[in-house]
């Protein structure tokens, strides 16, 4: 909870300058083009824990277009978390303990996909970006 409102209030000035730098490299190079840039059939697994502190992690870089598999488990028996939401997407998911519940989506460029539980005290996102970080 505190985490996130640190990075939403900090991260609009670093939002800002990344979005800068990251369409001027953008208009230098047409993306739809080969180019490193992965030609994914099967989805992109990303696993996210739902625990008492919330999601881990509670972000979720993708590329754009790239089909995303989310597995969401819930491992805390708190209320909380119970149900998942992606508010944007019109998803709404029950998560069982310790089970893990399949969410596929692909980002737009560009896009934010916020997803939280049944009562919006935990959030997280799916963030689009141009470029994985190494290892992701
Ligand atoms: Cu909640």
């Amino acid at each position: 909870m505190k985490r996130w409102r640190a990075a939403g209030l900090g991260g609009v000035r670093w939002a800002g300058l990344l979005a800068s730098a990251v369409l001027a490299w953008a208009c230098g190079e047409p993306e739809s083009t080969s180019g490193g840039v992965k030609t994914a059939t099967t989805p992109r697994v990303v696993h996210v824990v739902v625990g008492d502190s919330g999601y881990n992690p509670s972000q979720v870089k993708v590329l754009a277009d790239e089909p995303i598999e989310l597995i969401f488990r819930r491992t805390s028996d708190s209320a909380c978390g119970k149900e998942l939401v992606f508010p944007e997407r019109k998803i709404v998911k029950q998560l069982p303990l310790n089970r893990d519940v399949s969410v596929q989506l692909m980002a737009k460029a560009e896009e934010t996909i916020h997803f939280t539980c049944g009562m919006g005290m935990l959030k997280g996102s799916v963030v689009a970006v141009k470029a994985l970080p190494e290892g992701a």
